[in-house]
């Protein structure tokens, strides 16, 4: 994926809010261009892969549960300096500490179930697009 281009995806606790919608809006307003859309479940084996990197941390099976207990909307999205921004617009990863205006202080319900994620890195961009989109899919 090239370094104009980050990954995300709408978490479970927000499309089950019925606040895809809102929150698409906000990344489209933003100036995101929609690279790659869909609608999926995973499964829990499928959520511990994609979160291998947390393995070691105390929360990671209940991540994967949570991650896994209904549908997530993944997303790559285009703009300049993508990865940076992006990670302004949904705001720090436990909302109480969210900037006003943020998707997560917006519409996170917890540390946990903070409605949406955004990769850290073009590196992680890139493999996080992969997980999800096939080649053909990232045009
Ligand atoms: P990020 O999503 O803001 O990059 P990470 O530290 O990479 O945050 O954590 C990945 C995901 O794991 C978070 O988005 C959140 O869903 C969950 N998480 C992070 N810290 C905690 C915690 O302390 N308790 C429960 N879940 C957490």
């Amino acid at each position: 994926m090239a370094n104009n281009r980050t990954y995300t995806m709408i978490k479970p606790d927000a499309v089950s809010a019925g606040n895809s919608g809102a929150i698409i809006k906000m990344i489209e307003e933003a100036g995101f261009r929609i690279v790659s859309m869909k609608m999926t479940q995973m499964t829990k084996e499928i959520a511990g892969k994609f979160y291998e990197v947390h393995k070691e941390r105390p929360f990671y099976g209940e991540l994967c549960d949570y991650m896994s207990s209904g549908p997530i909307i993944p997303m790559i999205l285009e703009k300049d300096n993508a990865v940076e921004d992006f990670r302004k617009l949904i705001g720090a990863t436990n909302p109480a500490e969210a900037a006003e205006g943020t998707i997560r202080k917006l519409f996170a319900k917890s540390i946990e179930a903070n409605a949406i994620h955004g990769s850290d890195s073009d590196e992680n961009a890139a493999i996080e697009g992969a997980f999800f989109f096939s080649a053909v899919d990232q045009y």
